[in-house]
């Protein structure tokens, strides 16, 4: 059955409908970073540029560095905005846009999130990186769809009872990392665990600006969490929506984070843009090798 104007959204010149892309701008090994401006800071270090396309949030580079073709893509702050890159990601290498249907043979891609984040243990220091082994999401965006068998029930019951999560707030869904293409970037460095997916960057991670927090005790809870040795290690806005659609659409995916700030003892970074480019360095070097 071809998939409808309004479910597969194509754009006048063919390209799909937020990403403003057609398949053949697409590598088989994708970049993902929050912020526009990072696109152009990853793809400044490869040999050769092809394709420099942007529409909103979502800028997108193509290029070559020492043989292998890499895309580097901005998704923007945010689940929500994972959602319309994960899904129209696939929709690139995985839907026929002449017949509108889903292929028979998919296509895997790679996903590497080079992303900033806030270590919510008092131990992990700013500036350096760390894995997200697992992550925690507390976005609503996964029980869109049906994904029970890609959670993890024990865990998500002992985060709520250990939290006393409210019932309003949604319930949390923990998801994991490709394992093996993780593997890729360990080093003695690199650190690694789980990873909580906010919903918003002040309330949703215990910042009092203005408002009263409905939790005055979030941080302090997320930092005590403890179920069988698995402890929270980090704050971000994205890597639970990459991991949970990366393992329902069949992707390999895993999310690397620079610790610019430390909630547990208030510190940031001093120099964010040389830290940021040291894990851009780090996950281009461990990518391809050289
Ligand atoms: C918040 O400032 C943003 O920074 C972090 C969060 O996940 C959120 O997107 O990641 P990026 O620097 O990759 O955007």
């Amino acid at each position: 059955m071809p998939l409808g104007p309004s479910e597969l959204i194509l754009n006048a010149d063919g390209s799909i409908y937020h990403l403003h892309l057609i398949p053949e701008d697409l590598a088989n090994t994708i970049i993902t970073v929050g912020d526009p401006n990072r696109v152009a800071k990853v793809s400044s270090y490869f040999d050769t540029l092809e394709i420099i396309k942007a529409n909103r949030e979502f800028t997108t580079h193509t290029g070559i560095l020492s043989g292998n073709r890499i895309t580097v893509v901005s998704t923007g702050i945010g689940t929500d905005n994972i959602d319309i890159v994960l899904n129209e990601l696939d929709a690139l290498v995985n839907i026929d846009f002449g017949s509108r249907e889903v292929k028979h043979d998919k296509k895997q891609l790679d996903i590497v999130r080079i992303g900033t984040a806030g270590a919510i243990q008092p131990q992990i220091p700013v500036d350096s990186f760390l894995t997200s082994e697992y992550a925690l999401g507390f976005d609503n965006l996964m029980h869109f769809y049906l994904s029970d068998a890609i959670q993890n029930p024990e865990v998500q019951e002992a985060f709520i009872a250990h939290m006393q999560w409210s019932q309003h707030k949604s319930t949390p869904y923990f998801v994991e990392c490709d394992r093996v293409l993780a593997q890729k970037f360990k080093s003695h460095t690199m650190l690694s665990g789980l990873t909580a997916t906010n919903v918003g960057f002040y309330g949703p991670q215990g910042r009092t600006l203005r408002l009263k927090p409905q939790d005055e005790q979030l941080n302090s809870k997320l930092t005590s969490f403890n179920h069988k040795g698995l402890q929270i290690a980090n704050l971000e806005m994205e890597t639970s929506g990459i991991y949970g659609l990366s393992k329902l659409l069949g992707h390999r995916a895993v999310s690397l984070n620079c610790i610019l700030a430390n909630r547990s003892t208030g510190e940031f970074s001093k120099d964010p843009d040389k830290a940021v480019d040291g894990l851009i360095r780090y996950a281009l070097e461990k990518l391809t090798g050289v």
